[in-house]
This record gives C-alpha cells, sequence and structure tokens, in this order.
C-alpha cells in the first residue's frame, strides 16, 4: 500500500475512458482517486502537515544538465542514497550534451513512466517549462536543483548557495590573486544555463558598483557548454585574444578544470590566475603544480540529497513549498523553505594547497 497512492492517482489523471479506469482500478487493488493518505504533490494540496511522515516506495529520478560530468556523478550519489534511505527507487538519466532540447525526451518519458519525484538541473530557464507542465499534471513533483527554471514551472528549486554568495565568492577570489588590477574574462557554461548567468550578472553589477574593483575590467564571457574540449579551445582563444588578460573566472566544474589544463601545459602558468567553481579531486594536480591557487565549491553529494529528501517531502505533504515549511532532510538536518519556494544548502567551500587533501569529490 505504501508508496502505491502516487502512482494510482498519476494514472487516473491520464486515463480518458471510464472502461480503461475501472480496469486499472481492479488491477491495484481497488485504490480509488480520493484514498487519503500521506502521499499527494504539492500541487493538488492546500496545506502541509509537518508532522507527516515520508512515504516510502516513492520514484526518484534525477536529470542533470548532461551526465558524464563528476559534479553531477556525485549529486546523484547523494540523491540515491536518499532515496535508499527512503527505500525509494532511484534513476540516473539524461542527455551527453548539456542542451535544454535534449533534456525535453528525457522529462517525456519520466512522466510517462510516472516517477514520483523528478530532480531537475536545467540548461534553460524557460524551454523546460511545457514538458514540466505535463509531468506535474500527471502527479510528478518537480524539483529543479543547481540550475532552476521559471519558478511557476517546478514545485522547488534547492539551490546549493545564494546566488549573490558566489557571485561575490568568485569575484573575491579573482580580485585577492591579482591585487584587485587588470583584466579579467569568464568562461562559463552553455549560454542559457540560469545559474550561470545569475553569477554573471551578479558579477558584473558588482564591479561596476564595487569601489573595491574599481581597477578590475571584465573584458570577455565565453561559452565551453560545459564540453571539455570546447571548455579548453575557448581558454585558449581567451589568451590569445587578450594579452594582458590576468585572470580567468570559470563558474563551471568542467570549464575550469580544462582551462586548468591548459594553462599548465602553456607558457601562461603562474602568470594568468584561475579560479571558480571546481571539485577537489578534479583541481587537486592543479594545486599541486601551482596552476590554480584557490577555487570554490559546495557540497554536491549533499546537494543531490538534500534535493530528493526536497522532493520527497512534497510527495508526502510534508511541504508544498510555501515559505517558512519546515522539514528534516535526513541526516543533514532541519530546511527551511524560503520565498518562491527555493531551499538553499549552505554556504560554499574554498579550496587551496591548505585543505585540498581534505576532501573527496
Ligand atoms: C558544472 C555545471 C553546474 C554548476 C557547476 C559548478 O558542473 O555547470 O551547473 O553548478 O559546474
Amino acid at each position: 500500500m505504501k508508496g502505491s497512492k502516487p502512482m494510482n492517482r498519476r494514472r487516473l489523471t491520464l486515463l480518458t475512458t471510464p472502461i480503461l479506469a475501472a480496469a486499472l482500478l481492479a488491477g491495484c487493488g481497488g485504490t480509488t482517486q480520493g484514498d487519503d493518505d500521506a502521499g499527494g504533490g504539492p500541487a493538488g494540496d492546500a496545506s502541509a502537515d509537518p508532522n507527516a511522515e515520508y512515504e516510502t516506495g516513492l520514484s526518484f529520478a534525477m536529470l542533470p544538465k548532461s551526465v558524464n560530468n563528476p559534479y553531477f556523478d556525485a549529486s546523484s550519489t547523494g540523491a540515491e542514497a536518499a532515496a535508499t534511505a527512503l527505500e525509494g527507487a532511484f534513476e540516473y538519466t539524461g542527455p551527453s550534451d548539456a542542451s535544454a532540447s535534449s533534456q525535453v525526451s528525457y522529462i517525456d518519458t519520466l512522466s510517462q513512466q510516472a516517477t514520483d519525484v523528478i530532480l531537475l538541473s536545467a540548461n534553460d530557464p524557460n524551454a523546460l517549462c511545457s514538458s514540466l507542465e505535463q509531468a506535474r499534471a500527471g502527479g510528478s513533483v518537480v524539483v529543479t536543483f543547481d540550475s532552476d527554471v521559471d519558478s511557476s514551472c517546478r514545485d522547488l528549486f534547492v539551490s546549493q548557495v545564494d546566488s549573490d554568495e558566489v557571485g561575490l565568492a568568485l569575484l573575491e577570489m579573482a580580485a585577492e590573486q591579482i591585487d584587485a588590477t587588470g583584466e579579467i574574462a569568464i568562461l562559463s557554461a552553455t549560454a542559457n544555463a540560469t545559474n550561470q548567468n545569475a553569477w554573471i550578472e551578479v558579477m558584473e553589477a558588482e564591479l561596476e558598483s564595487n569601489p573595491s574593483y574599481a581597477d578590475m575590467e571584465l573584458v570577455d564571457v565565453v561559452y565551453g557548454d560545459d564540453e571539455d574540449e570546447k571548455s579548453f579551445s575557448e581558454t585558449q582563444g581567451l589568451l590569445q585574444a587578450h594579452p594582458d588578460l590576468k585572470a580567468i573566472i570559470s563558474p563551471t566544474t568542467v570549464g575550469i578544470a580544462a582551462a586548468a589544463r591548459y594553462l599548465s601545459g602553456s607558457e601562461f602558468k603562474g602568470q594568468v590566475a584561475l579560479t571558480g567553481l571546481g571539485t577537489p579531486n578534479q583541481m587537486r594536480e592543479f594545486v599541486n603544480d601551482g596552476t590554480v591557487t584557490e577555487f570554490a565549491l559546495w557540497d554536491p553529494t549533499a546537494l543531490g540529497e538534500l534535493a530528493a529528501y526536497t522532493g520527497a517531502a512534497a510527495a508526502s505533504g510534508i511541504i508544498t513549498g510555501a515559505e517558512g515549511e519546515v522539514f528534516t532532510a535526513g541526516d543533514l538536518g532541519e530546511y527551511t523553505v524560503g520565498a518562491d519556494g527555493v531551499v538553499t544548502l549552505g554556504p560554499p567551500t574554498r579550496f587551496n594547497a591548505d585543505n585540498i587533501d581534505d576532501f573527496d569529490f
């Protein structure tokens, strides 16, 4: 019985003839749409029940921007741990290229499979909305994590860190490494990624308004599309186009690792600073060989785990996505839903030669 409700309800929504509905109900042991358990995504619920238990047996799917990215591998490990703790099923699925059009068919498949909780890092704020609407209309809870969609298209967003804090930390690290003087450039991921663009906007605004950065100039923003080879050649292009470049900020784990690899084998090693967001395991060799001084990231495993608990809390009726609701995300502890259905993991960690060996992700 446990965990069967969301699937029954969704199938009822999709069924078009009463005969089929009757047949299905018989096959499901007579569960009816009106059955009352803790289940039910936030869409249909008027209010949350903070004392409800987590439903067991939910199906979870994580859909990253693209697969084959160690950052998302780590997130999926965390999400799977939460799914396992809740006795649910877990699937990690997604395209090999970080594009919104490639993500659409994965969302459609998950909604056809009646997945209870979809965990999505979006390649575009709007392009996925109609598929997501369909999934939600069918009963799936949609939780974005890492990179959001328009807030009307999902139930909740699990944010790694407040975007202002990320943008400010990125600039601060770059400024510290070049004495706040000279030309800087950004090597981003894809041009439509919600998270990347939010951080870039914060950096641009801060460069304009903060007198501490008056002597720093942003001369270029390029896109490596979260592909290793493209990020590598975009780095090379930046250095050729801007001979006076002092620092590159790459707020993507794929980009910073590729840029570090390029720099470490070039005449620019130790001359042009590189900072941004990277995983300690990908960046360790470049910190050790002197290419990189300091970069930052949050724990992507914890981010995935929190996303899964958030989805499960919504599917179980513990939260609806309204500001101020509180839930417990397993060992991660208690979290509160903020404005716009955003749940925030916590501050980023900075990694450098002193601490990088303390981390393994
Ligand atoms: C890449 C992705 C992801 C971003 C991290 C920092 O893995 O672009 O969205 O959050 O970098």
